[in-house]
């Protein structure tokens, strides 16, 4: 048989796939791996108690509470577009005025025990509370700086009665913690002079003790929010800030540092060089929500909301849209659904008190959640298919799937696609398990759940219960031809 001559241009082109290929592959393996001293020290999620127990929170609220709650945004009769919490950074507000402000800091009307009912009614797992916000107005008596509520007339650790009214209503105490300290002489945006940088070492050391403190002080608290992360004099800070980082660790096992702690040696956050997650959970979710599971990267994560648009601390004005509960609910059941919780925000009065509009939402989702939290609680990605009736969320080892329902649809038949050689035992309201609803296979693994939402004026949860399914069940109509 004679050989027919291999073409040049068959040659070639193969020359140039091989050697794209090898060197595709050798800079594939060179990819893969930085050496970071500073990176992240851990892949995949944590498998301890603690951080499951976090994981199956569902539902936390968020407190920012300090010296801005007094003006309420607004100053000298003249309302700050801003958030109310900036207020300080505002031109039109002296900094010696909004300083002074501690001189003005008297609760009479604080009561941390009804703070803590209110969550707890509303269903809140866990809460996260600034201890110190951006204007380094401390709610505890920290003994490193003057500017805490010791020397305000209200005198008192704000704190203390705070950790303990949540601890004992069974909500996990997180501490938010903010690095940039505009009250701290040594806080720098930029380490550019020699100056800067010993006045930075000092700050350094301040915020090492005031950690130690905090967690030293309230040792029931389960972690620490970190804030305030993104200067460059805090970017710059890998070495130092990693180390504060272990021997956090060290004092305190078990303790849940989210991801804007601290930066790798390369100045990248949340994620190191490696697109490794730095801490124990993802916290770039702020006032938004992931939209598919791949956006997560299987890490832990929350999203921390407002209420309002974008304002944390208390404003009197409370301009634009206010979400509404059933907003807040869909949230909250959207984010189980891609497995993360939904962080909820107060801004308490100057006086203490809660205002009216937080607490009548926290009261609606109280009773939402009172009806619907097993769909909630210890729920993640029930791995099915996105559909537009809601969000299906799953318990954790149990095969039982919770479809949260917000749209309705006319045809009355809520759609659902089952993994294979998965089927329905059987399919009911949470709210009501007597009302069995009427199940209809329409193609392989994909049913239709039929459900009377005629009086429904709420979000609802059918539950699905599954079952192992024997035969693979296709029918016909799969295998017909087009
Ligand atoms: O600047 C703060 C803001 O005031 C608020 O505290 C939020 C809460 O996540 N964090 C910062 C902005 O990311």
């Amino acid at each position: 048989m004679v050989r027919k001559p291999i073409k040049s241009f068959i040659i070639l082109p193969l020359l140039i796939i091989l050697t794209t290929a090898t060197t595709g592959a050798v800079y594939a393996q060179n990819a893969e791996k930085i050496k970071l001293k500073h990176g992240s020290h851990r892949e995949g999620k944590r498998t301890d108690a603690i951080m499951q127990k976090w994981r199956g929170n569902g539902l936390g609220q968020f407190i920012h509470w300090g010296l801005y709650a007094i003006p309420g945004g607004e100053w000298n009769g003249k309302q700050y577009n801003g958030a109310a919490e900036w207020i300080r950074s505002w031109n039109e507000m002296p900094k010696p005025a909004y300083d002074s402000l501690i001189y003005k800091f008297n609760p009479v009307n604080f009561n941390a025990d009804q703070w803590a009912a209110i969550a707890k009614d509303m269903g809140a797992r866990y809460v996260t509370i600034t201890t110190k916000h951006h204007d380094g107005f401390c709610l505890w008596p920290s003994k490193y700086t003057s500017y805490t509520v010791a020397n305000s007339p209200w005198k008192k650790d704000i704190m203390k009665p705070l950790v303990d009214a949540y601890d004992k209503a069974g909500i996990d105490v997180i501490l938010y913690f903010s690095i940039m300290d505009w009250n701290h002489p040594g806080w720098r945006y930029d380490i550019k002079t020699r100056a800067d940088s010993i006045a930075f070492e000092g700050f350094k050391k301040f915020t090492r003790n005031q950690l130690i403190e905090l967690l030293t002080m309230y040792p029931k608290a389960k972690g620490l929010w970190f804030d305030g992360t993104w200067d460059k004099s805090w970017i710059k800070q890998a070495k130092f800030a990693d180390e504060l980082e272990a021997e956090m660790r060290k004092l305190r096992p078990g303790l849940i540092i989210g991801s804007r702690f601290r930066a790798d040696e390369y100045g990248k956050r949340h994620f190191d060089s490696n697109n490794v997650l730095m801490g124990d959970y993802e916290q770039g979710w702020e006032r938004k929500l992931p939209n598919t599971i791949a956006d997560v990267h299987g890490n832990d994560w929350d999203c921390v909301m407002t209420i309002p648009e974008n304002q944390w601390g208390y404003n009197k004005a409370w301009k634009g849209h206010i979400k509404t509960s059933t907003e807040l609910i869909e949230m909250t059941a959207k984010a189980v659904s891609l497995g993360g919780n939904f962080v909820l925000n107060f801004g308490p009065k100057g006086d203490g008190s809660i205002r009216d509009q937080e607490k009548r939402l926290a009261l609606e989702i109280g009773d939402w959640m009172k009806v619907n939290n097993e769909a909630i609680y210890n729920c993640g990605y029930s791995g099915l298919e996105k559909q537009d009736w809601g969000y299906s969320t799953k318990k954790t080892g149990i095969d039982k799937i919770y479809m949260v329902v917000f749209n309705i649809p006319v045809s009355g038949a809520y759609r659902v696609k089952l993994p294979a050689k998965t089927a329905i035992a059987k399919s009911y309201l949470l709210a009501d398990q007597n009302q069995v609803l009427k199940v209809e296979e329409v193609h392989t693994n994909e049913y239709f759940v039929y459900a009377n939402a005629a009086n429904q004026r709420k979000p609802f949860v059918i539950v699905l219960e599954t079952k192992k399914k024997e035969r693979s069940g296709e029918n016909n109509y799969d295998k017909a031809k087009t």
